[in-house]
């Protein structure tokens, strides 16, 4: 399963956007909420589902479909707050660092109200600086690649004096457990101008260059500008936007998410996440506090920011940052459906460039040692086992036994 890590400063809202995020339905997570330790919990990427287009109602196993909105599980995994020295073990930091890289993708949040000082504690809205926030967790991350691989230098270089290792290949033992792979470290050996240089001749410099890159390229993240409710936010949004670019900054109210999901668990509006608007679906129901909790998310939320960007922040990590594909695997190409006639029963993300071999071998790898080919089902075309699956395909896996 895709994994994102959630990583920021104590108190910016990483817990509530956990919550919000995995809040979906009846399903309720049981997990513990402590700050001491991460969470892990299922939240979802959403999707325009392909039964529109193709004109059926589904019945959907591994995901859900709301409206002809397909919603996608991914794993999340909330940490605790990182704090300076993180990455030398302060307040249990490497452990936390640790966790944060079994993810493929990290959502840093940040707290855009400015309501957190430097120590992270809660202060007056505006008080606080959300770019120097980012900045010093950025620290932290970069300083631990840095860390792990000066750790591991005796080994590296083991490696590269046996003669026949390239660098490549002696580094990726050392990150193969934090989902870096040869690719990845390749290509930071490029970009920084490093990939011809022993280990031993790499100077403080290169060890720097390197982790930074390696960093960017194998955590690709995505900084969402939380507590946008609040007054200064706005002015940190666009200070921020600046700074880093605006296509990596989501504004984002976790809490309004997390109310909006509630009120839509008890019945009280109608809301698909994601979306730009809730619907009440009766008045009279609310109490005084839940009218003027869904009139503050109205105003100070969706008056401004449109949505309440939680959902936002998961498709872009997903979709534009891992660039995943969706598809849907059918057993039945006339009916769309498994065998038990569920149609469209699954929706998988797939990485870029994958193939209806990895497509198989996800599924089951008797199937992929079976498989023939596969049917576009959309267009009733044969698909060679190395055809590059693309966005909303719908697929049909021929093998051996089934075509007898
Ligand atoms: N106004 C506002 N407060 C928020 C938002 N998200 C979180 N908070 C508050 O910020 C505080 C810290 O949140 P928490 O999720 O525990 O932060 P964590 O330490 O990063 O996990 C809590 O009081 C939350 O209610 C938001 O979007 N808007
Ligand atoms: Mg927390």
């Amino acid at each position: 399963m895709v994994k994102i890590g959630l990583i920021g400063k104590t108190n910016t809202g990483k817990t509530t956007f956990f919550n919000a995020a995995t809040l979906m339905n009846a399903e309720v997570s049981t997990y513990p909420f402590t700050t001491k330790k991460s969470n892990i919990g299922t939240a979802y990427v959403q999707t325009l589902c392909v039964c529109r287009e193709l004109n059926v109602k589904d019945n959907p196993r591994n995901s859900i479909c709301i409206d002809g909105w397909r919603f996608i599980p991914i794993e999340l995994i909330d940490l605790p707050g990182l704090i300076k020295g993180a990455y030398m073990g302060r307040g249990l930091g490497d452990q936390f660092l640790n966790v944060a890289m079994q993810a493929d993708a990290l959502l840093h949040i940040v707290d855009a109200s400015g309501s957190i000082n430097a120590e992270g504690k809660i202060c007056e809205p505006g008080l606080g600086n959300p770019i120097a926030d980012y900045y010093e967790i950025e620290y932290e991350v970069v300083q631990w690649f840095k860390k792990v691989l000066k750790q591991n230098r005796i080994s590296i270089e083991r490696r590269m004096r046996g003669g026949n290792t390239t660098l490549v290949d002696a580094l990726y033992p050392v990150f193969s457990g934090m989902k870096v792979t040869r690719k990845m470290i390749m290509e930071s050996l490029e970009k920084t101008g490093i990939e011809g240089k022993p280990i031993w001749n790499w100077s403080e410099e290169d060890y720097e260059k390197f982790a930074q890159e390696l960093r960017k390229i194998s955590k690709p993240t995505l900084i969402v500008a939380n507590k946008m409710d609040l007054g200064p936010a706005e002015e940190n949004y666009e200070k921020m936007v600046e700074e880093f670019g605006r296509s990596i900054v989501v504004p984002c109210s976790a809490e309004a998410e997390l109310a909006l999901r509630r009120a839509e668990q008890k019945k009280l509006i109608k809301y698909v996440p994601g979306m730009e608007m809730f619907k009440v679906i009766d008045e009279a129901k609310l109490t005084a506090k839940q009218k003027w909790a869904l009139n503050y998310v109205q105003r100070r939320v969706m008056g401004r920011i449109f949505r309440t960007g939680v959902q936002q922040a998961l498709n872009i990590a997903v979709f534009k940052l891992l660039k995943m594909n969706v598809i849907y695997p059918v057993e039945n190409p006339r009916k769309l459906s498994d065998k038990r006639g569920n149609v469209l029963p699954d929706a998988f993300l797939m990485p870029p460039n994958a193939t209806i071999l990895d497509l198989a071998l996800k599924i089951h790898t008797e199937l992929a040692k079976g498989l023939i080919y596969g049917l576009d089902v959309k267009t009733g075309i044969r698909l060679p086992k190395d055809y590059v699956l693309r966005d909303r395909d719908v697929i049909s896996l021929i093998t051996a036994s089934k075509r007898k």
